[in-house]
């Protein structure tokens, strides 16, 4: 392998000094060297082969039962001062950081080989793409990051001589809660991870280089750095309309950028370009461009049928890393939620232990997941790796609430918009580690993953579109309604074309709507519900306001909020007024 960066050489010597590997490995990213690594993580234990005649070049693997989610709690924001990490975020100051856990990493490496894996967030070439080097003790890191990123030679060419990246530290170490950190050195450029071996904790480039250090990188560089979907939809009249999306994770992101439309939409299409992480800049053109900084899908697998997602389905058939599934006896895969008929009588679970559907446990971990190369995607946009980007018409926000967020509504512009970014809430998921199901507001779907204070993201928001007519217009989704039996309001799923399809019409001027306090809302007539089996009378719910409860929620959002103190920007407080002053007192 060709290394000719000399920042990278003196960073790969400091670790091996702290770390003491037996050996050091410079991924170069190329097949022979995936195969080798298979081979040795099934020899090892760290992978088990599936049945490559159904599933070629598909691997199973099981985290400790302890390590299964983003662990929110022993994830840190390192900078210098407290407040520039803000209220919602674990602080701690870099150099105690440094020390405690650069303890824990001495001689880490002592018996195993150290792997450096450079890679790419973005196409190659791109002037979006940010390079990082990541240093890990373990192979499936290495292979996820194959697949989720662009990596190897690849990214050293990137970098040249000279060119800057984010250094990456990782080590599986003994997996104790105790000594496990997620630290993030945003004055650095850093991150280190130790104890831990599950997804969103290890493969750095994803939530920790992609939106942590990126989104403080993309407030000093004047961009963006969101937990977006990003997809293009093609109308009847074979227009492209590309849209942007943003819920909380397991919010149903991979399902909406891969959807299929309702039969009842002929010549409609949806092609994905990410299902999770979205780079905004704006073009010379003043239009707001987005570009996927992934190589590939690292989604929940419950859930995931042939009719919720074939696509997902079809994209994790070769070529995809299961983690935390149940392995059926024919050496194929399962999970809850993959539909009818498709459930084993026997297999392993998540657990490695053998199981029954009779056993009332579910085989797989709710928050198991797959790591699948995004060029498989059957749907995949043909510009899914344009180095520009594509430009944005529409952003969403939404989540789950049982009650209270209607199906859909329109901002009255951006900085209302921003407004309903800022107060999203959303029910807790298996995503992360904690209790599922609570309320809790997560702006942007960015709580666990903004890299400095949200006040200043929130100002930095309202900055970059300040009296922009070229701004994507902003819109509120819910698909989660329940009705008092617990069950789901809307179809969902495919469905939410009906929803798109009215977005994107608005976008262009050709839907109606109606005004109410908290921004434009379908009348029942404007949502296409040709061949959808709903009644006008849950329509109207879905589609309704109710004023108390909206008055009820102010109190809520106040008190997020006044957690930022005088740094909550002016245009924000503004909204709030304003929205109060619209529900009346
Ligand atoms: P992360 O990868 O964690 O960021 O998640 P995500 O936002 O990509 O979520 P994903 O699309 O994987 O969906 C998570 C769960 O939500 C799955 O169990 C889906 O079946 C479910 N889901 C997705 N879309 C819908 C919908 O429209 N309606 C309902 N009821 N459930 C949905
Ligand atoms: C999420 O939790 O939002 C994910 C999975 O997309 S992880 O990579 O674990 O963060
Ligand atoms: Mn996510």
């Amino acid at each position: 392998m060709e290394i000719r960066n000399k920042a990278a050489l003196d960073l790969v010597d400091q670790m091996i000094e702290l770390c003491k590997p037996d050996q050091v490995v410079w991924c170069d990213g190329s097949e022979e060297e995936r195969n080798k690594l298979q081979d040795k993580a099934v020899e090892t234990g760290v992978l088990d082969k599936l049945n490559q005649e159904k599933l070629p070049g598909c691997y199973l693997h099981r985290t400790d039962p302890n390590d299964v989610a983003r662990t929110e709690k022993l994830t840190f924001i390192c900078c210098r001062r407290k407040e520039d990490a803000g209220p919602t975020n674990n602080w701690m100051d870099p150099q105690r950081a440094y020390a405690e856990t650069g303890a824990n990493f001495v001689d880490s490496f002592k018996g195993r080989t150290m792997y450096v894996v450079p890679f790419i967030m973005g196409p190659a070439g791109s002037p979006f793409s940010k390079v990082g080097i990541e240093i890990t003790d373990s192979i499936y890191v290495v292979l996820n990051m194959r697949i989720m990123t662009r990596m190897g030679q690849i990214a050293m060419d990137q970098l040249g001589e000279d060119g800057e990246f984010t250094k990456c530290l990782h080590c599986t170490g003994d997996l104790s809660i105790e000594k496990r950190r997620i630290l993030h050195f945003p004055e650095d450029n850093t991150i280190w991870s130790f104890a831990s071996g599950y997804g969103g904790n290890v493969l750095l480039g994803k939530k920790c280089l992609a939106l942590r250090i990126a989104s403080y990188l993309a407030k000093q560089e004047g961009w963006m750095a969101e937990h977006m979907l990003i997809l293009g939809l093609t109308d009847s009249n074979g227009e492209k309309t590309y849209i942007a999306a943003a819920f909380p994770s397991a919010c149903g992101k991979t399902n909406l950028a891969m959807l299929i439309p309702p039969e009842s939409f002929p010549g409609y299409k949806v092609e994905t370009l990410g299902d999770d992480i979205a780079w905004i800049r704006k073009g010379a053109d003043g239009r707001f461009y987005a570009l996927n900084p992934e190589a590939g899908f690292f989604g929940v697998a419950p859930g995931t049928s042939k009719k919720s997602n074939p696509n997902a389905l079809a994209t994790t058939r070769s070529n995809t890393i299961f983690t935390n599934v149940v392995k059926t006896d024919d050496g194929d895969v399962w999970w809850e939620g993959m539909g009818k008929d498709t459930t084993p009588a026997h297999g392993i679970d998540w657990l490695g232990k053998d199981w029954t559907p009779a056993s009332g446990e579910k085989g797989a971990h709710p928050n198991s997941r797959f790591t699948a190369p995004a060029c498989q995607c059957p749907c995949i946009s043909p510009d899914w790796e344009k180095p520009e980007g594509v430009p944005l018409s529409a952003i969403l926000f939404g989540g789950r609430r049982a009650k209270l967020a209607p199906l859909v509504f329109q901002s009255f512009g951006w900085n209302h918009g921003t407004f309903l970014g800022a107060t999203m809430a959303s029910e807790t998921t298996a995503a992360a580690t904690g209790a599922v199901g609570v309320v809790r507001r997560d702006p942007m779907a960015m709580i666990p993953f903004c890299g400095y204070d949200m006040a200043d993201y929130f100002g930095h928001w309202i900055e970059m579109a300040k009296d922009d007519p070229n701004a994507p217009k902003i819109f509120h989704v819910n698909w989660f309604r329940q009705d008092d039996e617990g069950n789901f309001l809307w179809p969902g799923f495919g469905d939410n074309l009906r929803v798109l399809d009215w977005i994107v019409r608005r976008c262009k001027g050709k839907a109606g709507a109606k005004e109410t306090a908290i921004g434009y809302i379908p009348n029942p007539e404007d949502i296409n519900t040709d061949g959808l089996d709903i009644s006008r009378e849950t329509l109207e719910e879905i589609l309704s306001v109710d004023k108390e409860a909206w008055k009820a929620e102010i109190p809520g959002m106040e008190e997020f909020f006044a957690k930022f103190g005088d740094k909550l920007p002016k245009e924000i407080r503004a909204e709030i007024d304003a929205l109060k002053e619209r529900l009346g007192k």
